[in-house]
């Protein structure tokens, strides 16, 4: 989210804002505006559009090109209906036909997406699947992450079964997510489906606790809870219209309660906390933040 864009009290002119100067300090503490927990960073139903965003091809330029699609289970292949629509190794190039298809020789057939784990502390990734035959033991239905396999499987499956894998090891950075199914130069089979692929993620800042803000003769003051590997910003601007948030000052987290000071305050301040690891965002916050904001309007 961007917190920029998220809605704030109507602007006031600076002729208002000059007006209600030294009278009612009012505090806003918006409340976090992303409720700490579990967060869906993806999630592939196969029931829109596909592939969309997803990279899908055959890195196996030996034989006929063959690759994920997906496929409408009330008229393909022999997996029974758990949704109307699936992911299906060999959607685009399979041999046989609709009601009886097989994946190719010499296929390593990729669907593949970045996934965003900066921010996180912890992450899962679930999907459901079913391999109604395979060449056991030579032909490979693998899932990773980069270059690393979180999961492989070379042995029939034949129930839709969800598989859980914890992607927490990788949280912290920008990952390439993919479903790869490999197969040798002989003996083909139905192959590999899959279905609601979802990644989860739990975010790893907490909202600061705002407390004490004060605003005297120019000097704005807030102490904060801290957590330690983030920094903790105060901001002000002048106007809400535009907008033009200007850092006066950064701390480290210490794991204790820090005290903030803008001693040339401006109209508007507001304090939280940002994760060094995520990097530079194009708009300076990063959408998954559950910062806490406080406002401190005259
Ligand atoms: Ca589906
Ligand atoms: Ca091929
Ligand atoms: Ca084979």
């Amino acid at each position: 989210m961007d917190l920029n864009a998220i809605a704030l009290p109507p602007a006031p002119t600076r002729y208002k804002v000059r007006t209600c100067f030294g009278l009612l300090l009012t505090i806003v503490l918006l409340s976090a505006l992303h409720a700490l927990g579990q967060t869906v960073i993806l999630r592939e139903d196969f029931e829109g559009v596909f592939p969309g965003d997803w990279i899908v091809g055959d890195a196996n330029s030996d034989g006929d090109d063959a690759y994920w699609d997906d496929v409408d289970l009330r008229s393909f292949g022999s997996p029974p209906v758990r949704t109307t629509w699936a992911g299906y190794c060999a959607g685009t190039g399979y041999a046989g036909t609709a009601f009886d298809p097989e994946y190719q020789d010499d296929m390593l057939g990729i669907m593949a997406k970045t996934i965003e784990l900066r921010g996180y502390s912890s992450a899962t990734l679930t999907f459901w699947h079913i391999v109604p035959a395979i060449e056991t033991g030579v032909d490979v239905c693998y899932v990773a992450i980069d270059q690393t396999y979180v999961y492989a499987r070379s042995t029939p499956l034949t129930s839709w079964t969800q598989q859980t894998i914890n992607l927490t090891p990788f949280v912290g950075a920008t990952h390439t997510l993919s479903f790869q199914f490999f197969s040798d130069f002989s003996v083909t089979a139905e192959g590999w489906y899959l279905d609601d692929i979802v990644v989860t993620g739990v975010g790893s800042l907490t909202p600061p606790q705002l407390t004490n803000p004060a605003w005297s003769q120019g000097n704005f003051t807030v102490s904060l809870s801290t957590q330690t590997g983030f920094t903790y910003y105060l901001e002000a601007t002048d106007t809400l219209n535009p907008i033009s948030w200007t850092t006066v000052q950064t701390a480290p987290g210490t794991g204790g309660v820090l005290q903030l000071t803008d001693s040339t305050a401006s109209v508007w301040s507001r304090a939280e906390a940002r994760d060094p690891s995520a990097g530079p965002a194009p708009d300076g916050w990063m959408r998954q933040w559950p910062g806490g904001i406080v406002e401190q309007r005259d």
